[in-house]
């Protein structure tokens, strides 16, 4: 198996620089994870055969996120032949740069990676290529030169999501008889300059380019949180007295907009004063659903953790991966989220 001969120069490594630190045992300063309790030093065990994995994750900004989070930590357990060096670079990219440099220098077999944002990683993907660990990537995207700087990718189809969104809504209008009617729109997008984000303002704006009578009043930034998206849609309601549709780009962001709109004395739903269109499908916003204050929810699939590690069993046996792994996912709506919402664990 191809991590052993990095296992090798791991331990050669660790064995000098103990020695060149006169053996005080820290090797390396490394947050570890409740599975592999805290790592001050990466103490692979010699005789456990373990592929040490070195995860970046953006952060825990969002219930989707903690899922992501969840779905890779009991993927990547010892029980499995994995040891996890797990690190949330707590919303900043320079954290999850300096983690993946940290890994590089611990040797580690493979790299998964996050991204927050998709610029600024062509420097540090080639100094991971350079020593020759594999850099998988997980929900978002990166924009590098050279696209063999990381091996394959697993997540989504952001702009089918929000062309998803898009036809809901066109599909709700025309039930209700008003699909000629003038619709005023205000979008809550999420990271700045995030893949999900791009690629769900893209597929709607897809949509919403094929109605005249559709108007987004403004389209603001309210990165995924629920205390961002409350303090937009305040700001919003207080510029505009005629919205008639909410798009979320995730359910937090739409639990915060959801308490703004109650705050201002506002209804939501179908006989409400406008319609909350969200992304995501936690359980809670399902509920959500269920009750009509949410209309729709296009489901982004956070259970990406036995995607990595199969893509991680093929590169170990020299198997071809391919270039993109989608996850499945479907559109929750009041008529089909009651067959979904006791299954969802999240
Ligand atoms: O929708 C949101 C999280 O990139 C798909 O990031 C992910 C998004 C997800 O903060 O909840």
């Amino acid at each position: 198996m191809k991590h052993l001969l990095k296992k090798t120069g791991r331990l050669l490594f660790a064995v000098f620089v103990a020695a060149a630190l006169c053996g005080c045992g820290r090797y390396f300063d490394m947050e570890g994870t409740p599975g592999n309790q805290r790592a001050d030093t990466l103490t692979v065990p010699a005789n456990e055969d373990l592929i040490v994995v070195g995860v970046s994750q953006m952060g825990s900004e969002s219930v989707w996120r903690t899922a992501h989070t969840n779905s890779i930590q009991t993927t990547f357990t010892r029980d499995k032949g994995y040891f996890l060096i797990f690190n949330n670079a707590r919303q900043k990219q320079e954290n999850q740069i300096k983690a993946v440099r940290s890994f590089i220098s611990q040797q580690v077999d493979y790299i998964i990676l996050s991204p927050i944002t998709e610029d600024g990683w062509d420097t540090v993907l080639q100094e991971a290529k350079d020593a020759g660990i594999p850099v998988i990537l997980t929900d978002r995207r990166v924009n590098v030169c050279d696209s063999s700087l990381y091996t394959t990718w697993v997540g989504s189809n952001f702009l089918e999501e929000g062309k998803k969104a898009g036809v809901w809504l066109e599909e709700y209008l025309q039930e209700i008889g008003q699909e000629q009617k003038p619709v005023n729109l205000v979008v809550l997008r999420g990271t700045e300059g995030s893949t999900s984000m791009m690629g769900r303002t893209a597929g709607f704006e897809y949509i919403t380019r094929h109605h005249e009578n559709w108007c987004i009043l403004e389209s603001v930034n309210a990165e995924y949180t629920t205390a961002k998206g409350r303090e937009e849609m305040k700001k919003l309601l207080q510029k505009y007295n005629d919205i008639n549709v909410v798009v979320a780009q995730n359910d937090d962001m739409a639990f915060g907009a959801l308490e703004a709109i109650y705050d201002a004395g506002k209804t939501v739903g179908e006989n409400g004063d406008m319609l909350v269109l969200s992304f995501d499908g936690t359980r809670d916003a399902l509920k959500m659903v269920q009750s009509g204050a949410i209309s729709v929810d296009v489901e982004c699939n956070p259970d990406q953790g036995p995607y990595l590690s199969m893509i991680i069993n093929k590169l170990e046996n020299d198997a071809a991966v391919q270039r993109a792994y989608y996850v499945p996912e479907q559109v929750f709506t009041t008529e089909n989220v009651g067959d979904f919402i006791e299954e969802r664990n999240y």
